[in-house]
C-alpha cells in the first residue's frame, strides 16, 4: 500500500498498566452499581441477591451482577433503563427490534463527549490525522454509525464530508471531486463503491482514499484484502453496538491482531451462551459488556449475542487492553443486511399482517456481488392462490409494504404455490444464509 502508517495513541488511558486499569475498573464498576440501583429492573435484582456497591471488590465480581438482554430492554420500552434525570438526556439513538419498535438508547452530555473520545481513539489508531478529510458513507439517524463516527472525527480535528448513505454514483462524484483521504462506512458498501466506480470506468485505486474505517456488520479477512487492493488503502475494523455505546467499543490498531476493547469504559466477558460460564482466552464465546462510565444508559452485563474470541496477550502497539477477534457469528438469529439488523420474527410479523399469506416462508440471504440480497419466499394460502396476475402483484405490494414498515429495508418477494416450502419436523428452518458459504466467514488469527 502506498500510504505510510505509523503507530499513534490518542489517549494515554489506552496504555494503563493492568493493575491500574483494574483499579479503575473496580472503582467505576462500584459507581455504576450505585447509579443503576435506582433503575427498577436492577433495583429488584439487587434486592433479590443483596448486591450493593460494596459487593464489588474486584473486576471479577461483575459476575455477581445480573445479565441484561435485548428482551429486557423491550419489556421496559422506552425508558425503563434510564439512569439519569430525563432532562439530562441530550441525544437519543436506537436500533431495530422484533416488534417494529426500535430499542432506544440515551446519552448525557458527558456520555456524548466520552463517546466522541472513544471513536477518536480507534480512528487515530487506524491512521486518522488532523489534516485528513473523511468521507462519511454511514447514514445519520437513529443508527449510531453516522453521528458516532462524525463526532469522533471532529474530536481528532479532521475534516468531514457528511455524504451519508445511499446514491452510490453521488458518493463517487464527491470522492472524485473532493479527494477525501478516509472512507467511513460498512465494508460491504466500500466494495460496492469500488464496483460501481469500475462500472463507470473509474479505477478506485486512482481515487484519493488511503484509509478506511469499516464496521457495523460482520466481514472477513478476505474482504479486507479485497478492499485494500481495490482502493490501495489500509482498511481497519471497528466494532460496537447501540446498547453499549455505538461504534467505539473496540477497534483495530495498525498491527491488526484483533480489535482493542476500550476496557477502561466497558468491562468485557466472554461466556458460553448455554452455560453462561466464562470461556478462556482463545475460545469462542458470547461477548458481554458492562458499562463503567455511562450516565444515561449504563447496562450491566449486556448480552450482545455476538460470538468472538478474546486475547489478553500483549500487543506491539503499546495498548494494554484486551483484544477481540472479528465477530464470528451470533448466538441468536439476528441477520445483518447491508448494516441493518433484521430478525426473522420481524418478517414473520409483517407476513401475518397480510391476508392471503400462509404462515410458511423462507428467507434467503446472499451476496451475489458486493451487496447483501435478501429474498423472502412466501407461500400463498390455497384460497388466495390465483393465476390472476393483478391480484398477485397487489399481494406482493402489500407484503413489501409491511416488511419495509417493520424492518426499514426492502426485500425481494417471491410468491410460491401452496405446499411448496419444505416443512420441517422440528424447528422450522426460516433462514438460509448463503453468505456464510460464499464469503467463507473464516476466522482470522484471534
Ligand atoms: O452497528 C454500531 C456500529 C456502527 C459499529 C458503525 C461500528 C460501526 P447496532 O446497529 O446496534 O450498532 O448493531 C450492533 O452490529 O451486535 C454486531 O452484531 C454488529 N456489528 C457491529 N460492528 C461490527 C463489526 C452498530 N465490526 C451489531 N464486525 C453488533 C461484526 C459488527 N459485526
Amino acid at each position: 500500500m502506498s500510504a505510510k502508517i505509523e503507530n499513534r495513541i490518542w489517549d494515554k488511558d489506552e496504555t494503563l498498566c493492568r493493575a491500574d486499569l483494574e483499579r479503575l475498573q473496580v472503582q467505576r464498576l462500584r459507581e455504576t452499581v450505585q447509579r443503576v440501583a435506582q433503575v427498577p429492573f436492577y433495583k429488584q435484582k439487587f434486592a433479590e441477591t443483596g448486591i450493593t456497591p460494596d459487593s464489588i471488590k474486584s473486576a471479577a465480581d461483575v459476575r455477581k451482577l445480573p445479565f441484561t438482554t435485548k428482551a429486557d430492554l423491550r419489556e421496559h420500552y422506552p425508558w425503563g433503563f434510564l439512569a439519569c434525570d430525563p432532562k439530562q438526556v441530550k441525544r437519543i439513538h436506537g436500533s431495530s427490534g422484533t416488534t417494529g419498535k426500535p430499542t432506544f438508547v440515551a446519552y448525557t452530555k458527558n456520555d456524548r463527549d466520552m463517546w466522541a473520545n472513544l471513536c477518536a481513539r480507534f480512528l487515530v489508531s487506524g491512521g486518522l490525522r488532523e489534516d485528513h478529510l473523511c468521507h462519511m458513507a454511514f447514514s445519520y439517524g437513529l443508527f449510531t454509525g453516522g453521528f458516532g463516527l462524525h463526532y469522533g472525527i471532529e474530536k481528532v480535528g479532521a475534516a468531514i464530508c457528511p455524504a451519508a448513505g445511499g446514491n452510490t454514483p453521488r458518493h463517487i462524484l464527491l470522492i472524485q471531486d473532493l479527494k477525501p483521504d478516509v472512507l467511513i462506512g460498512t465494508p460491504s458498501y466500500a466494495l460496492h463503491i469500488a464496483e460501481v466506480a469500475r462500472q463507470q470506468g473509474v479505477d478506485p485505486r486512482s481515487m484519493s482514499l488511503r484509509f478506511g474505517h469499516f464496521g457495523g456488520e460482520p466481514w472477513t479477512e478476505e474482504m479486507r484484502t479485497k478492499i485494500e487492493a481495490d482502493f490501495d488503502m489500509h482498511a481497519f475494523n471497528n466494532y460496537g453496538l447501540s446498547e453499549v455505546i455505538g461504534p467505539g467499543v473496540s477497534g483495530d490498531c495498525i498491527f491488526r491482531t484483533g480489535m482493542h476493547i476500550q476496557e477502561d469504559h466497558f468491562l468485557v466477558e466472554c461466556i458460553n451462551p448455554n452455560t453462561l460460564e466464562p470461556v478462556l482466552d482463545g475460545q469462542r464465546g458470547e461477548l458481554v459488556f458492562t458499562a463503567l462510565t455511562k450516565e444515561a444508559f449504563p447496562l450491566l452485563r449486556y448480552r450482545t449475542r455476538d460470538i468472538a474470541v478474546l486475547d489478553h496477550g500483549k500487543c506491539e502497539c503499546g495498548r494494554t487492553t484486551c483484544r477481540m477477534s472479528r465477530v464470528i457469528g451470533r448466538s441468536d438469529d439476528m441477520l445483518i443486511i447491508r448494516g441493518v439488523n433484521v430478525f426473522p420474527s420481524q418478517v414473520e410479523e409483517a407476513l401475518l399482517r397480510v391476508d392471503g399469506v400462509a404462515p410458511h416462508y423462507l428467507i434467503e440471504v446472499s451476496r451475489p456481488g458486493t451487496m447483501d440480497e435478501i429474498v423472502v419466499k412466501v407461500e400463498i394460502s390455497p384460497q388466495a392462490f390465483s393465476d390472476k396476475m393483478r391480484q398477485m402483484q397487489e399481494l406482493k405490494r402489500r407484503i413489501d409494504h409491511e416488511i419495509h414498515s417493520i424492518t426499514g429495508i426492502r426485500m425481494g418477494i417471491e410468491l410460491v404455490e401452496p405446499q411448496t416450502i419444505e416443512r420441517s419436523m422440528g424447528k422450522a428452518v426460516r433462514v438460509v444464509d448463503h453468505r456464510k458459504t460464499q464469503a467463507g466467514l473464516s476466522m482470522p488469527k484471534p
